[in-house]
């Protein structure tokens, strides 16, 4: 082939791909106005319920909280891909194009019809408009010359105007989304009750207050985040219920001004994920307000013969966990605050689970829609399927903080600092270890609760050279963090946290 026959071809690729990203962009525009998922959030959410877990896993661990914007790259790169493929046929005429357009098309629109927010045939309106428009704009790339060759400056206007229109679109359609729902949800007009029992403000030894020492509250902003949602459910509080059901002596449904009247209480609880590493940061402590979950079950009088607790989803994400957690003295809220705010969308706005304990996958339902009493063989949460245990206790944990190899450490005396955690049970003691010295017992921060983790701390004068350091806990059972290293699947990682550093002379 030569060299100006392959600039061509690339040309007609390009058109190809362009073309997919115009009809991307059309249909992001399009699903905003008419509120639907758009194709590709749509596909994005069926690819998150179908994979394999070991394929989850990996996502988390190699992108962690940008798992889900790699999964929406990787899409949009395989239909720009696809497209590129399509361009180069389109010379022998339009039919492969509309195959492949109205393919992808119809795969957004049967992916979008799961979605709980699809309605009638919306998603089927904007699949049909964006396959249109995607070969009606690779036709008018192409068009002028497709029976000789495509000049280069035909090409760089149309496809130029072509590749800005898609990112304009796409761009104006995630806008308006947003905002609609953002409005539509209501979290600007909520004011949160004052809780009948508050808890005291952190009290000055609380916090270690040591440079690069994650704080003992994390700000909302900085909480991690994991979810199955690809796009955050921004649920309108006018419209929201929450449902008791299942094996109550009387099932009933509350709206949001019903559930601030029920008795609001304050907790610290630290939140874990079970994906969390070894010295991970998928772990946050924050002041929640909410209604005791025991209080909102007994408003529906719990059956004998209720085991498992199934907290429900807006987006039909599902937990399950034993029925006494509601009673047996944890800390289990149906939250509605966090830090002195209404939930975060990101973390579950208008109401969610938070279960003292028990890893986010069992325990924490964002987005709460329903609660539903059942046997523990009555229901198999959403993760337990995918290879999760069904019951998830939060194991005994701690991490270093500080030092940190990537911060760069001189030589000297320093502080060594951490957190552990061990929630509903509490951390008796840390101790900490330098090279092949002994194990030390570190200074721990008061505790806010048995149910939050607390900073530790030791000072170690360095010397110049390599140093490992590790720690390990003791929860108030007097039980030592378990020293082998596991997987977190199937129900959380154990180990040692350790961490080596290079300490340069001054
Ligand atoms: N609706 C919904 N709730 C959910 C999840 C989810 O995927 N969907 N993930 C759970 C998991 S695995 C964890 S670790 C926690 C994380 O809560 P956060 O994002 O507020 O930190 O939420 C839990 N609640
Ligand atoms: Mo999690």
């Amino acid at each position: 082939m030569n060299t100006l026959k392959r600039v061509i071809q690339r040309r007609f690729a390009l058109a190809g791909a362009l073309g997919v990203g115009f009809a991307f962009g059309i249909s992001e525009l399009l699903a905003a106005l008419v509120r639907q998922p758009s194709p590709v959030r749509a596909i994005g959410d069926w690819v998150i319920d179908n994979v394999p877990a070991s394929v989850k896993d990996w996502a988390i661990s190699t992108f962690g909280v940008y798992d889900k914007l790699a999964l929406v790259l990787g899409i949009v790169a395989v239909g720009l891909g696809l497209g590129a493929l399509v361009g180069l046929s389109v010379r022998k005429g339009l039919v492969g194009a509309w195959v492949v357009f109205g393919g992808f098309s119809a795969i957004g629109a049967l992916a979008a019809g799961l979605d709980p927010v699809a309605s009638g045939m919306g998603p089927w309106l904007v699949a049909v408009v964006g396959a249109v428009a995607g070969v009606g704009a690779l036709n008018w790339m192409t068009r002028p010359s497709r029976d000789t060759d495509l000049s280069r400056r035909v090409f760089l206007i149309r496809g130029g105007s072509v590749a800005l229109l898609a990112l304009a679109l796409a761009g104006a359609g995630r806008a308006i989304a947003g905002q609609i729902r953002r409005i539509a949800a209501g979290r600007d007009e909520v004011v949160l009750p004052e809780p009948t029992e508050s808890v005291a403000a952190p009290a000055p030894g609380a916090d270690l207050m040591i440079p690069n020492l994650t704080p003992i509250v994390v700000p909302n902003e900085d909480f991690y985040r994991i979810d199955t949602a690809l796009v955050v459910p921004q649920v309108d509080i006018g419209t929201w219920q929450l449902s008791v059901t299942g094996l109550v002596e009387r099932e009933y449904s509350i709206d949001f001004q019903e559930l601030l009247d029920m008795p609001m209480v304050e907790r610290y609880v630290t939140l874990s994920c079970v994906s969390n590493e070894v010295g991970g940061d998928l772990v946050g402590n924050a002041r929640w307000l909410g209604v005791p979950l025991s209080a909102v079950l007994d408003r529906a009088g719990v059956l004998p013969g209720a085991e498992q607790l199934v907290g429900i989803s807006e987006d039909n994400f599902t937990v399950g966990f034993p029925v006494e957690a509601a009673y047996d003295g944890r800390q289990a809220l149906v939250a509605v605050g966090m830090n002195g705010e209404p939930l975060p969308f990101e973390h579950g706005f208008p109401a969610r689970l938070v279960v003292s304990g028990l890893y986010g996958y069992v325990s924490a339902t964002k987005w709460l829609r329903e609660i539903n009493l059942t046997t523990w063989d009555g229901f198999n949460a959403y993760w337990v399927p995918r290879g999760w245990s069904k019951e998830g206790p939060i194991k005994t944990q701690s991490r270093i903080d500080t030092p940190r190899p990537a911060r760069g450490v001189t030589a000297g005396l320093h502080p060594v600092a951490g957190v552990a955690w061990a929630p509903h049970r509490g951390i008796r003691r840390v101790e900490v270890r330098v090279d092949d010295g002994p194990w030390l017992e570190a200074e721990l921060s008061s505790p806010l609760s048995m149910d939050t983790w607390v900073q530790w701390r030791i000072d170690h004068d360095f010397r110049p050279g390599r140093h490992t350091i590790a720690v390990r806990a003791t929860d108030a059972t007097g039980a030592v963090q378990d020293e082998q290293r596991r997987p977190v699947a199937p129900d959380g990682a154990t180990g040692w946290h350790t961490v080596t550093i290079n300490t340069e002379a001054i």
